[in-house]
C-alpha cells in the first residue's frame, strides 16, 4: 500500500485481475475514504504496460454495481421464480450442513457435486478450501474441462507440459502466426509486443474461419474451414520435408519420431490439404516456406481452435512445428498455448487430493447435463456452485435446465450477482470481488506471480470461497487442522515448493512488490536445447503415451464431427457452422449484466450468400436450431464470414437475451479427441426468419 502523492486522501493499493485470461494484470486500485474510485493497470508490469482491457477497466462499477448480490438468501417460491428471503449466514450454512450430511446418510456423499470453474483465477479461491472440504466429505470429483482440456492434453504429449514462449519475446520474432486466437479480445496484452515485431518487420498472419478483430488487423488473413488445422499443419510440414527446410540437427537431437512423421506427412500434400481446409494449395506451401525461412517464427495458438472433436489432435500436430524447423533454438521462437506449467506451485498442498476416498467417481463438467439427468448410483441430489455459471456456460443447456429444474435436487449457489444459475438457487450465497479478498495468481499468457492486496471491505455480508467453506467445515463437524488456515497461510503453502524458479520468491516479497517474474532467464528459451519435460526428454513428434492412451500415436487429422464429410445427413438438416467465441465486453458471461450497453443485443454474423438464401436482410430477427434446442438472434449480414459459416459473439447471459435462450441451448455434450475437452465449436445448425411455425414450442 503506498499513498498517492497529490491527494494525501488517496492510497493505492496493488491488486491483481482475477480473471480467466492469459494476462493476468497487475492492477492499481485507487481508495479514497474506504471506497475503490477507480482502477488501472501498472505501467511498470512488463505485461500489463500500464492499461487493462475494455471490461475489467470498469471493475469499479461491476464492484458497486446495484446488482451485488450482499446477503445470503434462500429461495421461498417456486424454483427460478426469483421469491427470496433474506437469512443471516449461520442459518445459511446450519441449512446446507443438515442437507448435505442427510444425502450423505441416504445416498452416499458421491450424491453431492461441487460445481465451479474460473470466475476467479486466484489461487486461493479457485481452489484450495473448497478442494479440501469436498475432497474430506467425499463428494463426487468435478473434471475440470470446459475451456483448455482438449489442447492442454494435446501439448503435454508434444511438449510434455503447458510451456512455452514468454510473451514478452514476441516483440523479437520475424513471422508470427495468429492461429485460432482472437488476441485483440482475449489476449490484449499480446498486441504491443506484436506491434514491435511488427514495426521492426515481422509479419502477421491470422489462421482463423472468422475475420476476427484481430484478423482484420494482421497482414494476412487465412480463412480456413472450421475444424481442419491439423491437416494444414501437416501438409505445412509436408512442404517442409519435400524442400528440406527442416532443421536436421534439432530433429535429430531433440525429437522421437522424425523419420515416422515424415512418412506420415506425405499423406497430406497441400492439394488435399487445400480440399480440406478451403486455402488455395500455393497459399499453403507458400505459408510453409514462410515459416521455415523466416526466423524466428512464433505461433500463437489458443484454445479457439481446441473446442472440436479433433481438438486435441490439432494443437498436438501444431505444437509438432517448431521442432520441425527448429524455432525453438531462438527464445522468440516457438509456440505459446500457455505458460502455466512454468509455476512450479505446490497446489498438491491446496487442495489435498490425498483426501479423496480412493473409488470416488468423477463426472466430467461438460455434461453436466447428463449428470443431472441420467447419473445413478447414486445420482446427484446436491450440486454446489461457485465460480461459474453453469446455467448459461454448459453446453446443452436444454439437459442442464431440466436437470437444474428437478424438485429433489438441492442447489447451492456462491455468487457476486443473480446470474442465470443464480436463479435455481435453493440456499443463494453472496461473494466478494477481487476489491474484497486477498489472493494469489499465477498467469497462462506470462510468467509472473501476482499478489492481490484487498483494497476495500467486503460489501454487506459478502465472503470470499475460502472462508465459506471454513465455515461450512466447521458446521459439518470437521475440525482437522487444514480447515484453520487463514488466507495468507494457504498463500505461503502454495509458494512452499523447492524449485529454482521460485527461489527467493515468498509471500513477503510479492505483497511488497506485487508481482514478481519467476526465476527463469530474461532470455527465456524453454527448449533451445531439448529437455522436454516428456517422458523422453524430447519433443515427441511420435508419442508412445498417446498409443498407450488409445490414440494414433503420429500426427494425424480428424474431421470435426458435425461436418458434411462425417455426417452429410446432419448436415443436409443443418448446414452451417456455428462459432460462438467471445464478445469484446464479456469474459464468458462475467460483465454481461454490466456492460450489456456497449454489445447491445445478441447477434448473428452471416455471409450474404446464406442470408440470401434464407431471404434474410439485416437486422431480421432469426432463429438459430439444431435438435439440441434453439434461440434467437439479430442478423448482421458480413463477409467477416464465408459461406457456411456463422458467428454469434458470445456467452449472453440468458435472461438478458431477448427470448431467455442463447447459444449453449444449441451446443452438445460430446467430448474431444483428448482430455475430455468441451466441442462447443463443433457445431450444425440451421437459421431461418423469426418465427419459424416448426419450432415454436
Ligand atoms: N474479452 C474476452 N477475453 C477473454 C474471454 C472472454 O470471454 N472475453 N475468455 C477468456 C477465456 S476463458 C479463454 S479460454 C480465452 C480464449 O481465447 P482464444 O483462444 O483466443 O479464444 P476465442 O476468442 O474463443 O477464439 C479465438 C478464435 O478462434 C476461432 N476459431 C474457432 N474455431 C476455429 C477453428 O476451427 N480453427 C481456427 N483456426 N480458429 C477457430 C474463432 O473464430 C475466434 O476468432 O480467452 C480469454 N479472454
Ligand atoms: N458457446 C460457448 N460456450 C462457452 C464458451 C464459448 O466460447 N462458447 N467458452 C467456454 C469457456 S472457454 C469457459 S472458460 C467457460 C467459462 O465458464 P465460467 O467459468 O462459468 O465463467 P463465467 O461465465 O465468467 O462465470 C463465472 C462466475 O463466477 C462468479 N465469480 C467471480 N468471482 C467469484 C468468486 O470469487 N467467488 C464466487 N463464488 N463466484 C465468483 C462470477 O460472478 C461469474 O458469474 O465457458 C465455456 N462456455
Ligand atoms: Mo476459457
Amino acid at each position: 500500500m503506498t499513498t498517492f502523492a497529490l491527494d494525501p486522501n488517496i492510497k493505492i493499493v496493488r491488486g491483481a485481475c482475477p480473471h480467466d485470461c492469459p494476462d493476468t494484470c497487475a492492477m492499481l486500485v485507487k481508495v479514497k475514504d474506504g471506497k475503490a474510485i477507480s482502477v488501472g493497470g501498472d505501467p511498470s508490469h512488463p505485461v500489463t504496460q500500464g492499461f487493462l482491457c475494455a471490461k475489467v477497466s470498469r471493475y469499479v462499477e461491476r464492484t458497486y454495481h446495484p446488482g451485488r448480490l450482499l446477503y445470503p438468501q434462500r429461495r421461498v417460491g417456486a424454483r427460478g421464480a426469483g421469491q427470496w428471503e433474506r437469512i443471516g449466514w449461520d442459518e445459511a450454512l446450519q441449512t446446507i450442513a443438515t442437507r448435505f450430511k442427510g444425502i450423505v446418510a441416504e445416498h452416499g456423499a458421491q450424491a453431492i457435486l461441487p460445481y465451479s470453474y474460473a470466475g476467479t483465477m486466484g489461487l486461493l479461491h479457485y481452489g484450495s478450501m473448497d478442494r479440501r472440504f469436498f475432497n474430506k466429505l467425499g463428494a463426487s470429483l468435478l473434471d475440470r474441462t470446459i475451456c483448455s482440456a482438449a489442447g492442454q492434453a494435446g501439448l503435454a504429449y508434444t511438449v510434455g507440459d503447458s510451456i512455452g514462449t514468454d510473451i514478452e519475446q514476441f516483440a523479437h520474432a520475424k513471422l508470427i502466426l495468429i492461429w485460432g486466437s482472437n488476441t485483440l479480445t482475449s489476449n490484449p496484452h499480446l498486441w504491443p509486443f506484436i506491434k514491435r515485431a511488427r514495426a521492426a518487420g515481422a509479419r502477421v498472419i491470422a489462421i482463423d474461419p472468422y475475420r476476427s478483430r484481430t484478423a482484420a488487423q494482421c497482414d494476412e488473413h487465412l480463412a480456413i474451414n472450421v475444424g481442419t488445422d491439423a491437416a494444414l499443419a501437416l501438409g505445412m510440414m509436408h512442404v517442409i520435408f519435400r524442400e528440406g527446410l527442416e532443421d536436421r540437427s534439432y530433429l535429430e537431437q531433440y525429437t522421437v519420431g522424425a523419420q515416422e512423421l515424415r512418412q506420415r506427412v506425405l499423406e497430406y500434400p497441400p492439394e488435399r490439404v487445400a480440399e480440406i481446409t478451403g486455402l488455395q494449395a500455393s497459399r499453403i506451401a507458400a505459408l510453409a516456406q514462410q515459416y521455415a525461412t523466416e526466423q524466428p517464427a512464433v505461433i500463437r495458438v489458443n484454445y479457439g481452435l481446441q473446442r472440436h472433436a479433433g481438438g486435441g489432435m490439432a494443437v498436438r500436430t501444431i505444437a509438432c512445428l517448431p521442432a520441425v524447423v527448429g524455432a525453438w533454438r531462438q527464445p522468440a521462437g516457438g509456440i505459446l498455448l500457455s505458460s502455466s506449467g512454468s509455476f512450479p506451485l505446490n497446489v498438491a498442498a491446496l487442495e489435498r487430493r490425498d483426501l479423496v476416498p480412493a473409488g470416488t467417481r468423477t463426472i466430467n463438467m461438460n455434461q453436466l447435463g447428463a449428470a443431472l439427468t441420467t447419473t445413478d448410483d447414486p445420482p446427484v441430489k446436491a450440486l454446489y456452485v461457485y465460480n461459474s455459471n453453469p446455467a448459461a456456460v454448459a453446453p446443452d443447456l436444454e439437459a442442464v435446465q431440466r436437470g437444474l429444474l428437478r424438485d429433489d435436487l438441492f442447489v447451492v449457489v456462491h455468487e457476486q450477482f443473480m446470474t442465470d444459475t443464480a436463479d435455481y438457487a435453493d440456499i443463494l450465497l453472496p461473494a466478494t470481488t477481487q476489491l474484497e479478498h486477498c489472493d494469489i495468481h499465477k498467469a497462462y499468457g506470462h510468467l509472473y506471480l501476482l499478489w492481490n492486496e484487498p483494497a476495500i471491505a467486503p460489501l454487506g455480508e459478502a465472503l470470499p470461497n475460502t472462508e465459506v467453506f471454513r465455515r461450512l467445515a466447521a458446521h459439518m463437524g470437521f475440525d482437522d487442522p487444514y480447515f484453520q488456515d487463514s488466507d495468507e497461510e494457504l498463500a505461503r503453502q502454495v509458494l512452499s515448493n523447492d524449485h529454482p524458479a521460485l527461489q527467493g520468491i515468498t509471500l513477503e516479497l510479492l505483497k511488497e512488490k506485487g508481482w514478481v517474474r519467476l526465476q527463469l532467464p530474461q532470455e527465456f528459451a524453454p527448449f533451445a536445447a531439448g529437455r522436454f519435460p516428456t517422458p523422453s526428454g524430447k519433443c515427441e513428434l511420435m508419442s508412445q503415451r498417446m498409443a498407450d492412451d488409445g490414440l494414433e500415436s503420429l500426427p494425424t487429422y480428424t474431421p470435426p464431427r458435425e461436418s458434411a464429410t462425417t455426417n452429410p445427413e446432419l448436415a443436409a438438416c443443418y448446414p452451417l457452422a456455428l462459432l460462438s467465441p467471445p464478445a469484446h465486453h464479456f469474459l464468458n458471461t462475467t460483465f454481461v449484466n454490466v456492460l450489456q450497453r456497449f454489445e447491445g443485443e445478441p447477434t448473428l454474423e452471416i455471409n450474404a450468400v446464406d442470408a440470401q438464401a434464407r431471404g434474410l436482410i439485416m437486422g431480421d430477427m432469426v432463429q438459430v436450431w439444431n435438435d439440441r434446442g434453439s434461440f434467437e438472434v439479430k442478423a448482421v449480414i458480413t463477409d467477416r464470414v464465408k459461406p457456411g459459416v456463422i458467428v454469434t459473439p458470445s456467452i449472453w447471459w440468458r435472461k438478458l437475451a431477448g427470448d431467455g435462450r442463447n447459444v449453449n441451448m444449441t451446443t452438445g455434450q460430446a467430448l474431444s479427441d483428448m482430455g475430455g475437452g468441451a466441442t462447443f465449436y463443433d457445431n450444425l445448425v440451421e437459421v431461418a426468419k423469426r418465427p419459424r411455425e416448426s419450432v415454436v414450442e
